[in-house]
């Protein structure tokens, strides 16, 4: 089964995607995701003018060989943008190879482990009375697990507060926007945060909470020991993880359980994380971490030091990488929960899926395959528009995580 053409399709229904289609001799075809937020025409373009040109006339079932050509065969090895661009590629020969078996992907990783994919969604609101209504709507969807933000009184905005509540997009703007942080302000506001959550729903929901990168591991350590009486499921992306140590000081000092790993791209990434047990749950995703293929190595990794998937599943990770998410998750035996955040009506249009949800679950479908693909013609309506993420900075200018 050889691959006699690669498309790349850049596309904006409401938010920039880009995607591959692998098109074999035997009409057989593939998608794959290749979406990296604010840096998506650098996946794009190495995908045109460094991958596809490589992989025409090759085996379509050679998934391993092609990863590895990909990986160790172009030197410069792992990075958000040549892991995409891998992980687009091995998603869209996975569904080839799905397809070509007439088998829904999760049959073919080894089958279900369990019949349902338990989601999380996200609640916000401006302040905590906000929050709490959005918390509650989504437990009247069926919600099992909800992550809740809320805006930080004193700071114009706050991370993960926004005014569309089913989805949300924070690659808001052609520059990127410049946002204000205050730790102080956060760590005194998000216990409260909790305790109103947990007096008015009790203890039955998993909430979980994303701090996405902003403190520093004592800081953590402190928040962590704060919020031990709310019982999260998880406190994710504490710190930014570039520096794995920094996370023996937080475990040292807090039980609550830890997750992290959106902006990973391979194992060598969380390799001590895992190894020394410092995190709980692994958010690592099919489109930024090497496809289904690399996945897979990282959760039995991870499956050895107990330690759970918690895929990364926002707006910006296209319905495909969803799709993909969902066969694997069925599938893996230390799954944990996925994230499941909406997309909006004219990107579900685009991308026409086999995965539904009901009652606080989501499941991948039977479609042979990851079940999901790309109607082009509609894609095309939609030209690419810059967007950035935001910036930010500590109350006296100083450059912050964003
Ligand atoms: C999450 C994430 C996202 C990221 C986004 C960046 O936990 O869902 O932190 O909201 O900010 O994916 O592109
Ligand atoms: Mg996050």
């Amino acid at each position: 089964m050889k691959i006699v053409d690669i498309k790349v399709i850049v596309s904006c229904p409401g938010r920039n995607f880009v995607t591959v289609k692998i098109i074999t001799d035997e009409g057989v075809y593939g998608v794959g995701d290749a979406t990296l937020n604010g840096r998506e025409l650098a996946v794009a373009a190495y995908l045109e003018e460094h991958v596809a040109p490589c992989l025409i006339g090759r085996d379509a079932q050679q998934i391993e060989d092609i990863w590895q050509y990909l990986y160790r065969g172009c030197y410069w090895r792992r990075g958000p943008v040549t892991m995409t661009a891998i992980g687009a590629i091995d998603t869209a020969l996975w569904d080839i190879k799905a397809k070509a078996a007439n088998m829904p992907l999760y049959q073919l990783l080894g089958g279900k482990s369990r019949e349902g994919v338990m989601v999380y969604g996200h609640a916000n609101g401006s302040d905590i009375a906000e929050t709490i209504d959005e918390v509650a709507k989504y437990i009247d969807m069926g919600y099992k697990a909800i992550r809740a933000q809320s805006g930080v009184p004193g700071l114009d905005s706050t991370y993960g507060v926004a005014k569309e509540k089913m989805y949300y997009e924070p690659a808001d703007a052609d520059l990127p926007t410049e946002n204000i942080w205050s730790t102080q302000q956060y760590l005194r506001h998000v216990p409260k945060l909790f305790d109103h959550l947990r007096d008015k729903f009790g203890f039955d929901h998993h909430f979980l909470h994303d701090v996405h990168h902003r403190l520093t591991p004592n800081e953590a350590a402190g928040l962590g020991k704060s919020l031990e009486e709310y019982r999260l499921f998880w406190l994710e992306d504490a710190v930014p993880a570039e520096n794995q140590e920094g996370f023996r000081i937080i475990r040292q000092h807090t039980t609550i359980p830890l997750a992290l790993g959106e902006v990973f791209n391979t194992i060598w990434d969380c390799k001590n994380l895992i190894q020394e047990q410092l995190i709980d749950y692994i958010r690592a995703t099919v489109v930024h971490a090497g496809g289904i293929t690399h996945l897979r190595r990282i959760a039995d990794l991870a499956a050895i030091y107990h330690i759970r998937t918690g895929c990364h599943g926002a707006t910006d990770l296209s319905p495909i990488c969803m799709g993909a998410a969902l066969h694997f998750d069925t599938w893996v035996p230390n799954f944990g929960i996925q994230e499941y955040m909406r997309h909006s009506e004219e990107t579900d249009a685009v991308f026409p899926h086999a995965y539904t949800f009901k009652d606080g679950y989501l499941f991948p479908g039977e479609a042979s395959g990851h079940g999901v693909d790309i109607d082009e013609k509609l894609a095309a309506k939609y030209p690419y528009k810059r967007a950035y993420l935001p910036v930010n900075r500590l109350e006296d200018g100083t450059m912050w995580n964003w």
